[in-house]
């Protein structure tokens, strides 16, 4: 079948992929996979690598195809709507397939929309190549089945993105590519659960060590590949597997630098385990600290504390890891006094990178539900899921102009940030 597979990836705006927001999405990576073994004639669509929806409609209208998939993340729900139509606008005839985390974990609001001819939740694996065997004849709204052993997926297909990504972090040369070796969190935070596990499900999934260095190989040899990212959501949580990865990786002679997401608390009950990583090339780390409140930090049900984040923190140094700090602000019941603490805490830490956030409801979270059980959702129903800062106001009761400015003080300083504050005064500013 002739397959048009699309990427909105629209977060960023319109031809924002050679500006480095040319992140590769796994999703479509493993389905582009899926559907070439099975023999399907596939087109891949990226929207960031245009120049606006002339563009997609251009492209739209002159490939040939049967049947349009689109990954749909909820930041990417208004853009896959618009790409249905104009599918539909080609030819009425045309078939529309959405999946990705939007449509798993807001089927209603997905399966709402007419120009979705097929809503497909969870996991694609197992169910997709039978639900294409059978197509035109499938249901409406398919639910995938959990694959269980990630070893018998197929490697993303890399033919889409053979340069590979732009690296977020300064020691990471190209060609750079971000990998995922395991689906699931066992943790509870309310920002992000249960929607996690909504869409994998209570237990995690992890590849074996072998096929992850295998993935890594073909990348060495077939793409000249200098270093990597482990982008799972906590890569760390599995000591024992942690430890075989960092043997292994170096026994089979991979030399390429990487980076990975941890946590304040693994790190400070095993510190040995960051050695071992350290040895194995691990040169930065992504930690989420989140807050400087560790009442703000109970709320969220993170797991850990402030004395841990700082004490993380100083384990990275000490060893030469560089740390990319994600951190929060805005999340609700948050006090004034409590955003000054994370900025406490963040001059404290002084990572290599920052990476401040606006706390955004996210669709099937814990707090999500909070916030409009307690009427803290904004009117706007077209609420910008994004958490960049620039964004703009998410829920109600939240000091956003504070938080600018904390935004501010925690990369620089509290001098710079008053001063900042006079200079946009002076010029009469309100502070943006
Ligand atoms: C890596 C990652 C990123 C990377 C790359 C993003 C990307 N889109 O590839 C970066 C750091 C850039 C990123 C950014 C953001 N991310 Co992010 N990210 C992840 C993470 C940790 C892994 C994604 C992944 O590779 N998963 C593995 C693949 C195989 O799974 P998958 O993509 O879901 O695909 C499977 C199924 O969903 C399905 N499927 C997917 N698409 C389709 C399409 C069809 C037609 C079908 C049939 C099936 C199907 O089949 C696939 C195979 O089984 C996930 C958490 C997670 N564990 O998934 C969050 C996650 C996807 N991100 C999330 C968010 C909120 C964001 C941001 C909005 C945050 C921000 N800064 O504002 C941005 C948005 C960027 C964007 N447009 O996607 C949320 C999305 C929630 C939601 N409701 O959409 C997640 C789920 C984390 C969370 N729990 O909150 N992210
Ligand atoms: S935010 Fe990260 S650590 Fe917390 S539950 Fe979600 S994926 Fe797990």
């Amino acid at each position: 079948m002739k397959v048009l597979l699309v990427y909105p990836g629209l977060v960023e705006g319109f031809d924002s992929y050679n500006d480095g927001r040319d992140w590769f999405n796994h999703g479509i990576g493993i389905i582009s996979s899926l559907l070439k073994d099975k023999g399907h004639d596939v087109t891949y669509l990226d929207c960031r690598k245009l120049t606006g929806w002339e563009a997609v409609e251009s492209e739209i209208r002159k490939t040939d195809f049967e049947l349009a998939m689109i990954s749909v993340a909820t930041v990417d729900f208004k853009a896959a709507r618009r790409i249905a139509a104009l599918v539909k606008a080609k030819d009425a005839g045309l078939k529309v397939m959405v999946g990705g985390p939007h449509p798993t974990l807001m089927t209603g609001e997905t399966a709402a929309v007419a120009e979705f001819d097929h809503v497909f939740t969870h996991e694609a694996e197992n169910t997709l190549p039978k639900m294409l065997e059978a197509f035109p004849d499938i249901p409406r709204i398919i639910r995938g089945e959990m694959p269980m052993n990630l070893d018998l997926l197929p490697f993303v297909d890399r033919s889409l993105a053979p340069a590979g990504e732009t690296p977020w972090f300064s020691g990471l040369e190209r060609p750079y590519f971000s990998i995922t070796a395991s689906r699931g969190c066992v943790y509870k935070c309310t920002f992000c659960q249960p929607a996690e596990r909504a869409v994998f499900g209570d237990k995690v999934r992890k590849r074996s060590v072998d096929n992850i260095l295998d993935e890594l190989q073909i990348l060495s040899r077939d793409y000249g590949m200098r270093s990597f990212m482990i982008h799972d959501d906590c890569f760390t949580q599995y000591s024992e597997w942690v430890e075989e990865f960092c043997r292994k990786k170096l026994e089979r002679g991979f030399t390429q630098p990487f980076a990975c997401q941890s946590r304040a608390d693994m790190i400070c009950r095993r510190p040995d385990l960051l050695k071992q990583l350290k040895e194995a090339g691990l040169s930065w780390v992504l930690i989420g600290f989140e807050s400087g409140s560790d009442r703000v930090l109970k709320f969220i049900k993170k797991g850990t504390t402030v004395s841990q984040n700082i004490e993380a923190a100083g384990v990275c140094k000490q060893l030469g890891i560089r740390i990319f700090a994600n951190y929060m602000f805005g999340i609700p019941t948050e006090t004034d006094e409590e955003i000054r603490q994370t900025v406490s805490m963040m001059r404290k830490i002084r990572p290599d990178m920052h990476s401040p956030s606006i706390f955004t409801p996210a669709p099937g979270s814990e707090l999500y539900d909070y916030c409009h059980e307690h009427g803290l959702m904004l009117p706007d129903d077209e609420m910008n899921y994004s958490r960049e800062i620039k964004s703009g106001a998410k829920i109600r009761n939240v000091n956003y102009p504070l938080i600018r400015r904390a935004v501010y003080e925690s990369r620089h300083g509290k001098l710079f940030g008053r001063l900042r504050q006079i200079l946009v005064g002076v010029k009469g500013l309100v502070f943006r």
